[in-house]
């Protein structure tokens, strides 16, 4: 079997933390499954594909181009998956990719006839959006949300482990009723809960390729998707002190940053920090949203000495004032710990330009 499935879904809804979890829930019982993380920045290491090596998953990058664009690409990186034996593959796309049922599933359908069979369209999404979906109040990424949520042939509410069974059953009687089209899963990533009734929706399901009925071109799409900033740092940090706590600093630059951006009124939809020894111990740091608190997703084990760092982040802001802030807070809170930074490479970008 070559199954090939697209984790859809918004920023921070917990697309990596699922793949990294399904992946190797589907390796243990089903047979070989792997994982690609595609993002836009040219040639830069992807914090989510550094942080599913590090933890021990399968996984390869796409990085330059969202996969809706690059058919030949993912068919090579698809079958060197299969070649080794996999079954399932499992592909994200970037965070505001509305688009990808047509653009990956019905193009490489075109491009690449009857070498790959295709899962179910998967949506993820978490119930602070859906909960803002519903109640109108998602702003203007609302539309990307409601976008995205339109190509689903699977919703997969996701981080049910944050709310009780009367809102699971709150948010997903909403989704079916909103999006009649598509089933839906309720699942966390984190705790593991459901993630059997996922592994048997993608390996018995097929998808439908319709066509749902998605203006791409209207103003308040293009506008909320041209709002977007992306933007990629990689560094090393030199640690002079024998107590250093990797996860204190990471949670520390995150939460300088997000205050930055929130007093400036701007919106941060995903802010991602990994940081890795060269032991292999490892920190992640994420922001979904400056009005929630910054999450470690993963603390350090030990203090280190010598840390290689990536920050990944999408902005609701120009990314010149973004980089600005960015750079000021990377070097107080480094200061502050006394380390030695060295940038190894930078990429930054509007999706408007
Ligand atoms: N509580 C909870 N947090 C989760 C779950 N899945 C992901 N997260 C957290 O949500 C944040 C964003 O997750 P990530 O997988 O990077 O989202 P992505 O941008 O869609 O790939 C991270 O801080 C994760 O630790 C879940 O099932 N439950
Ligand atoms: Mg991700």
């Amino acid at each position: 079997m070559k199954k090939f499935a697209v984790f859809s879904g918004f920023l921070g809804s917990g697309k990596t933390t699922a793949m990294m979890a399904l992946t190797k829930f589907y390796s243990e019982r089903f047979g070989r499954a792997a994982m690609i993380s595609n993002d836009l920045g040219e040639g830069v290491m992807l914090a989510d594909h550094r942080l599913a090596e590090l933890s021990g998953c399968n996984s390869r990058q796409i990085t330059g181009e969202c996969i809706c664009f690059c058919h030949d690409v993912l068919a090579q990186n698809l079958n060197a998956f299969y070649d080794e034996g996999c079954e399932l593959v499992i592909s994200d796309i970037p965070g505001f990719g509305v688009g990808a049922l047509e653009h990956v599933y019905h193009g490489l359908t075109e491009d690449h006839p009857g070498q790959f069979e295709l899962a179910p369209f998967t949506v993820l999404t978490e119930p602070h959006n859906v909960m803002n979906l519903r109640r109108g109040e998602a702003g203007e990424m609302g539309f990307i949300l409601d976008a995205q949520l339109r190509e689903a042939e699977l919703i997969v509410l996701n981080k049910i482990d944050l709310i009780d069974d009367d809102e699971r059953e709150e948010e997903s009687s909403w989704l079916r009723l909103q999006y009649p089209e598509a089933k839906v899963l309720t699942i966390s990533a984190l705790t593991g809960e459901n993630l059997d009734t996922l592994c048997l929706a993608l390996k018995n399901g097929k998808a439908s390729l319709r066509r749902p009925d998605i203006d791409y071109e209207a103003d308040d799409l293009q506008n909320a998707m041209g709002s977007l900033s992306e933007y990629f740092l990689q560094y090393r940090a030199l640690v002079c002190c024998n107590d250093f706590n990797g996860s204190t600093y990471l949670t520390d630059l995150a939460w300088k940053i997000s205050c930055a951006l929130r007093s400036s009124g701007h919106e941060l939809p995903h802010f991602k920090l990994l940081a890795w020894s060269q032991e292999g111990d490892f920190g992640k740091a994420d922001i979904i949203g400056t009005d929630r608190p910054v999450e470690l997703a993963h603390p350090f084990e030990k203090p280190c000495t010598d840390l290689a760092v990536i920050l990944n982040a999408s902005a609701v802001c120009h990314d010149e004032t973004f980089d600005a802030m960015v750079w000021e807070a990377v070097k107080s809170v480094s200061e502050k710990y006394q380390l030695e930074i060295t940038v190894f490479r930078k990429d930054r970008f509007g999706l408007g330009e």
